[in-house]
């Protein structure tokens, strides 16, 4: 079961200018950043809320750390903006077997995101031209880590 948005993800050019809109902007804090070197991206975690389930809701943004990387490839052809969302579950692996039932390509098997979390992707061309992430926080329901 898919219970919250865990985040949205941002492509942008310059990380630290594009946390500086956002926190300028709404006041949010960045509360996370991390270098995802299998991914090619650094990348800052945007607090939004709190989610009943022990994990959270946040702006992802992404910046690309190689030419060839997904979001280089998508800031070369669509600019800045909206890259995916990703959607929480407490069970990535079920998750994604179930979707890819359904006929959805899955873009490989859990593999390591922000924050010690589990995710995978669905391909876009499959999910009317939204590319979507699945998350498996590393919180868990009682709140500890
Ligand atoms: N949203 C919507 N459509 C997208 C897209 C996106 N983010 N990225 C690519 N596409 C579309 C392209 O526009 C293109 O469409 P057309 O054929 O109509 O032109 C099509 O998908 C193929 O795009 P491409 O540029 O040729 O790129 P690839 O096929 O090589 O890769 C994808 C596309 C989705 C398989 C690849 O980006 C991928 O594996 N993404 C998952 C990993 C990822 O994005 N990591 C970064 C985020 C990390 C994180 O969130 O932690
Ligand atoms: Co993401």
């Amino acid at each position: 079961a898919f219970t919250r948005i865990d985040h949205i993800g941002i492509a942008c050019h310059d990380l630290d200018a594009t946390a500086r809109f956002y926190r300028d902007t709404y006041g949010f804090e960045v509360t996370h950043t991390e270098t995802n070197e299998e991914q090619g991206v650094r990348e800052a975690m945007l607090r939004i809320n709190g989610t009943d389930d022990g994990g959270a809701s946040y702006l992802q943004l992404l910046e690309p750390i190689r030419a060839d990387s997904p979001v280089a490839k998508f800031l070369a052809k669509s600019g800045e903006g909206v890259h995916h969302i990703a959607f929480g579950t407490a069970d990535v692996a079920g998750a994604a077997a179930a979707v890819g039932e359904r006929g959805v390509r899955v873009l490989g098997d859990p593999r390591t995101g922000s924050m010690g979390s589990l995710i995978t992707f669905l391909h876009p061309k499959d999910c009317g031209g939204v590319l979507t992430e699945l998350v498996e926080s590393a919180a868990k329901p009682d709140g500890h880590a």
